[in-house]
């Protein structure tokens, strides 16, 4: 070993470019075999998925590729913010549209979405000549069969992953891309707080405020209104806390309906206080009943979650401490009952009845979550 030469080892954030140059490098292949590019996020998609998306548009773009952007109702509000501001420069269309558009050279790219249940080109997956991943949510049976794909849960989100992207390539970003694209990022990375996010993310924000993002105009898209805190307070009121401080919160009224979006929002207001997990229960439509579920790391929420997929019309899964399940054609009493019989287990002490410090720590939670 030469003298003076320090070895330096390969870190996490490392591997991670190496995988997005790689990324990069089959994308380019894949630009020059195609001659359209659809791109889509999951179904309703936030601002990661929309900022994501609008990144990749810009990177067909520099690739000279006509591209769309595939998205269907619901959308959550700040992501159809993005839409309606690019809606001149970018072509969006709805899933719908994508059969007239598709040529024999089409190519696919999928954010911030792997699964073949969350995407609405579900019908159209194997009519595309080539589909690409680019995501952070972790693999499972549901993935798309694709060979080209940039997956990995330690980039905190689809935009930190499609920065690096449009660094690589030189992409031209204009200033309200690189709002969009810092706003996925903290999005998913709740501010930074949330230990998803690494020295990478912090490195691709600095990089974009340094290339004009700014800050205090994307913080008014994480602003809450009365409303939205009405819908979280309704959702977190119902928890019940279980022996070992999980929280289920469940709204039992048939007749409400919530998005999947407010059932994460209530799901991680209810992780500021100190229970091991959390599930948040309401009906997201006419035939589905949704969970979103969150861990504090000490309850591998994915697996509870993935149980669900061995539930007659139920699916589910995620990560250990970010997690959820759709069932469809069931009741949210037989929803919640298969819930507490999958929470039992992890017990070691089986109450009925939650006691006093987790009563209180459940009083503490719904009273901080309305302040
Ligand atoms: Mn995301």
């Amino acid at each position: 070993m030469p003298e003076n030469k320090v070895i330096k080892e390969t870190t996490e954030e490392d591997k991670l470019l190496q995988k997005l140059n790689s990324a990069k490098n089959t994308l380019d292949k894949l630009f020059e075999e195609s001659d359209r590019v659809f791109i889509t996020g999951h179904l309703e998609p936030d601002m990661d998925a929309i900022g994501a998306a609008i990144g990749m548009s810009l990177l067909c773009k520099k690739n000279k590729r006509k591209s769309y952007i595939v998205v269907d109702e619901p959308i959550e509000k700040n992501a159809r913010e993005f839409i309606l501001e690019t809606k001149d420069e970018i072509e969006y269309i709805s899933a719908s549209q994508v059969p007239e558009l598709l040529t024999d050279k089409s190519m696919l790219i999928s954010v911030d979405n792997n699964k073949v249940g969350r995407t609405s080109v579900k019908d159209y997956l194997n009519r595309f000549q080539s589909v690409f991943i680019l995501d952070h949510h972790n693999e499972d049976e549901g993935t798309i069969k694709t060979p080209y794909k940039c997956i990995d849960t330690k980039f905190s989100s689809t935009c930190e992953a499609v920065s690096v992207l449009a660094f690589l390539s030189r992409a031209k970003l204009p200033q309200r891309v690189t709002n969009y694209l810092y706003a996925g990022i903290k999005l998913d990375t709740k501010d930074f707080t949330k230990n998803v996010s690494t020295s990478l993310s912090h490195q691709v924000a600095g990089k974009l405020i340094l290339k004009g993002a700014n800050l205090k105009y994307i913080k008014r898209w994480f602003k809450r209104s009365p409303e939205e805190d009405q819908i979280i307070q309704e959702l977190t009121s119902k928890a019940v806390v279980y022996p070992y401080t999980y929280a289920v919160s469940c709204v039992t009224d048939e007749n409400k309906t919530y998005s999947s979006v407010d059932l994460a929002k209530a799901a991680d207001a209810l992780l500021n206080y100190d229970f091991s997990a959390i599930f948040v229960i309401a009906k997201t439509d006419d035939d589905t009943i949704a969970i979103s579920a969150r861990s504090n790391g000490d309850v591998d929420v994915g697996k509870i979650m993935s149980c669900y997929n061995l539930v007659r019309g139920g699916r589910g899964g995620g990560t250990p401490i970010s997690a959820g399940a759709q069932i469809k054609g069931r009741t949210i009493e037989e929803v919640k009952t298969i819930l507490s019989g999958l929470l039992i287990p992890c017990n070691t002490i089986v109450e009925d009845q939650p006691n006093e410090e987790q009563n209180r720590l459940l009083l503490t939670a719904q009273k901080k979550t309305t302040d």
